[in-house]
């Protein structure tokens, strides 16, 4: 468990960090402005599966106190936010089992959905 809500903060803003990194490789492969490695991809594809799984712990109550981007809706609507994570984490393992197909379209559709998940999720429950 954590100390207190900045590690909690540092936790969770760490595992998002990550994500964006193996998120926008991914996407700047398919959107050709680097060359597709499918190897890369299928990689980054599992990474994301795993990471997906770790922010939501560090989501403690009162926690939107601090240093953070988190909205205080978050804990309003807890279930709500809880069921936006899950389905995020869903969507990441869909992607990473697409990933291993190597077919393209089912790839872009996937990282699409997963896409969808974070800024779905930012829309509601992250500031700015
Ligand atoms: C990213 C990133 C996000 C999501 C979102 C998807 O690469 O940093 O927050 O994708 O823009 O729509």
């Amino acid at each position: 468990n954590f100390d207190d809500a900045n590690d909690a903060i540092n936790y969770r803003q760490s595992a998002f960090g990550l994500i964006a990194y193996q998120f926008g490789d991914m996407s700047a492969m398919l959107k050709g402005k680097k060359e597709f490695n499918q190897a890369v991809f299928a990689s980054r594809a599992s990474n994301v599966a795993a990471l997906a799984k770790l922010p939501h712990e560090g989501f403690i109550p009162g926690s939107e106190k601090g240093k953070t981007d988190a909205s205080a809706n978050i804990w309003q609507d807890k279930a709500d936010f809880d069921d936006k994570m899950a389905a995020f984490v869903n969507n990441a393992a869909l992607l990473a089992q697409a990933a291993q197909t190597g077919d393209k379209n089912s790839m872009k559709q996937a990282f699409m959905e997963t896409g969808k998940s974070c800024k779905g999720c930012h829309d509601v429950y992250k500031k700015d």
